[in-house]
């Protein structure tokens, strides 16, 4: 039996530039899923369950095929995947039992399925001996959410997820995938990271998510570039007179300014000025508002109502359309801060948000006892 927990994560800054081979800075968080994988001689496959489903699934190994996975429960596809790509790739993968629990919120951007795949994916790994490297890894459990699953997200997630650390934030290229880790000293600094869980719907997120992707690709394609990571601060002006259609100059604005707010706060981080990123958080909020156009009224509401209770810098974090919203808060603040964020999510009738702090916390791990 091989037991490894994985983490979700929260952002810092840098939303939706890893799809455009840019910069992001997430760490990971203290919750996350567990995987245990055993073996089950006498199987002629593979069964996954959940601590959190009513239902295990069970599948013949010669009947996992593309095809198989669009019939099995969406939670399953994360864990059935990585199994399926394994075994597409040249490895005889054995009848196992894996067995996955989390205490990721689901739906809330935290990360649940990035936490769920690279659990899985280590487990598996430690368990069959395969010794696939830090580069295997990261490409792994990215194809299983793109190609197994389908979503066309960016790879940050799973990044962090494996290789984040405690009181650190992970700086990582999102063209090279090679990741430096910098200090978040939250305590030293007196500082929290106050997280409000809006519970907004995630409203037409998955259509949404894939539209930016693909407007972000279609303006690299009209600028002549390979992403819109080689667009740099200093040509934005140049770029943007050069794109007739008004959203594409917005997305190009929000990614390429985005860019250089992340490259800035690692500068800061660098130095011991944590209590100074406030405002390019801020900025990277207005950026999403305002250019990307990722956001709704509760996660607005959540972001004014921090930064006028004594957050330094508040801004969305994640994909968008709902979710979480970060502020960085001074600990004397965080009561009251959480407090007013209630307040006016209860004045303006939206749903009760939850409010937690966050702490930069290790990534993958296998668990003892296994
Ligand atoms: C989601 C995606 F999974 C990431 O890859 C990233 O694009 C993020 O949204 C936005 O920054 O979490």
């Amino acid at each position: 039996m091989t037991s490894w927990f994985a983490p979700g994560r929260i952002n810092l800054i840098g939303e939706h530039t890893d799809y455009n081979d840019g910069y992001v800075l997430p760490f990971a968080l203290e919750v996350g899923c567990t995987a245990t994988v055993s073996p089950a001689p006498g199987a002629d496959g593979w069964t996954v369950r959940s601590a959190q489903q009513p239902d295990p699934v069970d599948v013949r190994r010669s009947g996992l095929a593309d095809a198989d996975l669009a019939g099995v429960p969406d939670w399953s596809r994360y864990v059935l995947g990585a199994l399926w790509l394994l075994t597409d790739r040249g490895v005889d993968v054995p009848p196992l039992d894996v067995g996955v629990d989390s205490d990721v919120p689901s739906g809330a951007g935290l990360s649940s399925s990035a936490a769920l795949v690279c659990s899985v994916v280590r487990a598996v790994d430690d368990h069959l001996g395969l010794g696939l490297d830090d580069a295997a890894l990261f490409a792994l459990t990215r194809d299983v959410e793109n190609d197994a699953v389908g979503a066309p997200t960016g790879g940050m997630d799973q990044l962090v997820s494996l290789r984040g650390e405690a009181g650190r934030a992970l700086f990582c290229d999102m063209r090279s995938h090679e990741t430096r880790s910098v200090p978040l000293d939250l305590a030293g600094n007196g500082l929290a990271v106050l997280v409000a869980d809006t519970r907004a719907p995630h409203r037409h997120s998955d259509g949404e998510y894939g539209a930016r992707r693909s407007g972000c690709e279609e303006a690299a394609r009209r600028l002549g570039v390979a992403a819109l990571r080689d667009v740099t601060a200093d040509d934005l002006d140049a770029a943007l007179g050069r794109l007739d259609d008004d959203e594409l100059r917005r997305y190009v604005r929000h990614v390429v300014t985005e860019d250089d707010r992340v490259l800035s706060v690692v500068e800061l981080l660098d130095a011991g000025r944590l209590a100074d990123v406030g405002p390019l958080l801020t900025a990277s909020h207005r950026s999403m508002r305002d250019d990307f156009r990722i956001t709704v009224p509760e996660v607005d509401t959540a972001v004014d109502t921090l930064l006028g209770s004594g957050a330094l810098g508040a801004r969305m974090t994640g994909g968008g359309f709902g979710g979480c919203v970060i502020g960085l808060v001074p600990e004397a603040d965080v009561d009251a801060a959480g407090e007013a964020v209630r307040r006016a999510f209860a004045d303006a009738g939206f749903a009760e948000p939850d409010l937690f702090t966050a702490e930069p916390s290790p990534g993958a791990h296998p668990l003892a006892g296994r």
